[in-house]
C-alpha cells in the first residue's frame, strides 16, 4: 500500500492537461481495484469494524433479558428442564422448547447447540453443557469449550447479543472463582474473532458471584 501511494505520488507532477485524464482514470482504476480487494479479503479500509463488543457483567435472572438476542442454558446432557437455569428457561419457554430440544440431545460437555426462544422474549436459546467439576475432565478445557462453542454459534447465526449464566457454577459444582476466570478469558479471546456478536452479558443470580466475576474482570 505505502509503495502503491509513492510510486504513484511521485509521477504526478509530470503530468500535463490532455494526458492527465487517462492517467487520473488509471490510477483510480488501480486504486479502487486495489481497495475492494482488501474490503474482501484483509478488512483493511474504512469498513474495518472499530468497536468491539462489549463485555457486561450484570447481576439478574437469565430469562429476564429481553434486550438480548439469544440467553445461554446452563442444560443438562438431555436438553430436558431441570434445576437451576435449565429450570428456569425451560418454564419460561414452555413445552415447545422442549420438543425442539428432543431430537438435538443429547450432547457432550463442552458442546453447544441453538434452538429458537419460544415464550422467552429472546429469539434463541444456546443450549451448553458444562463438566461436572470432579467428574468431567480436563474441567478447565471443557467449561472453555461452552463458552467459545456458544459466542461460534450465535456468531455464525447473526446473533447481536448473546447473555451467559454462570455455567456449571450451581449443581455442577465448579468453584465460582476459577469459573469466572476461563469464562471471561475464553470470551476476551474470541472477542476479536467476532462479526456480528456485539453485546456479550454475564447474568449473575447473587451479589457474592457478581462480586467474584467483576474482580476477576478486573
Ligand atoms: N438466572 C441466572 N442465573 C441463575 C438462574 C437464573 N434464573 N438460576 C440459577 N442461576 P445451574 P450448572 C445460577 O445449576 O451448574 C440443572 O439442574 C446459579 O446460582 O443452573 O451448569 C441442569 O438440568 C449458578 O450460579 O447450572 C443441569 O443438570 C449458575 O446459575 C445442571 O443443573 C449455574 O447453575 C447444570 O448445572
Amino acid at each position: 500500500m505505502l509503495f502503491f501511494c509513492i510510486n504513484f505520488s511521485f509521477l504526478w507532477p509530470y503530468h500535463n492537461g490532455k494526458q492527465k485524464k487517462p492517467y487520473i482514470n488509471a490510477v483510480k482504476m488501480y486504486y479502487q481495484k486495489h481497495i475492494s480487494f482488501l474490503q474482501k479479503h484483509e478488512g483493511m479500509t474504512n469498513s474495518k469494524k472499530t468497536d468491539e463488543p462489549t463485555l457486561e457483567i450484570k447481576k439478574g435472572d437469565i430469562t429476564s433479558q429481553p434486550d438480548i438476542s439469544a440467553i445461554v442454558n446452563a442444560a443438562n446432557a438431555q436438553l430436558k428442564s431441570g434445576g437451576g437455569v435449565a429450570g428456569a428457561i425451560h418454564r419460561a419457554a414452555g413445552p415447545g422448547l422442549e420438543e425442539e430440544c428432543r431430537p438435538l440431545a443429547p450432547i457432550k460437555p463442552g458442546e453447544a447447540v441453538i434452538t429458537s426462544g419460544h415464550k422467552l422474549p429472546n429469539r434463541f436459546v444456546i443450549h451448553c453443557l458444562g463438566p461436572v467439576y470432579g467428574s468431567d475432565n480436563p474441567a478447565d478445557k471443557l467449561l472453555a469449550n461452552c463458552y467459545r462453542n456458544a459466542l461460534e454459534l450465535a456468531d455464525s447465526n447473526g446473533i447481536e447479543s448473546i447473555a451467559f449464566p454462570a455455567i456449571s457454577t450451581g449443581a455442577f459444582g465448579y468453584p465460582v472463582r476459577e469459573a469466572a476466570e476461563i469464562a471471561i478469558n475464553t470470551i476476551r479471546e474470541k472477542v476479536p474473532l467476532l462479526e456480528n456478536v456485539r453485546l456479550i452479558r454475564i447474568t449473575l443470580f447473587s451479589d457474592s458471584d457478581l462480586e467474584v466475576f467483576r474482580k476477576v474482570a478486573g
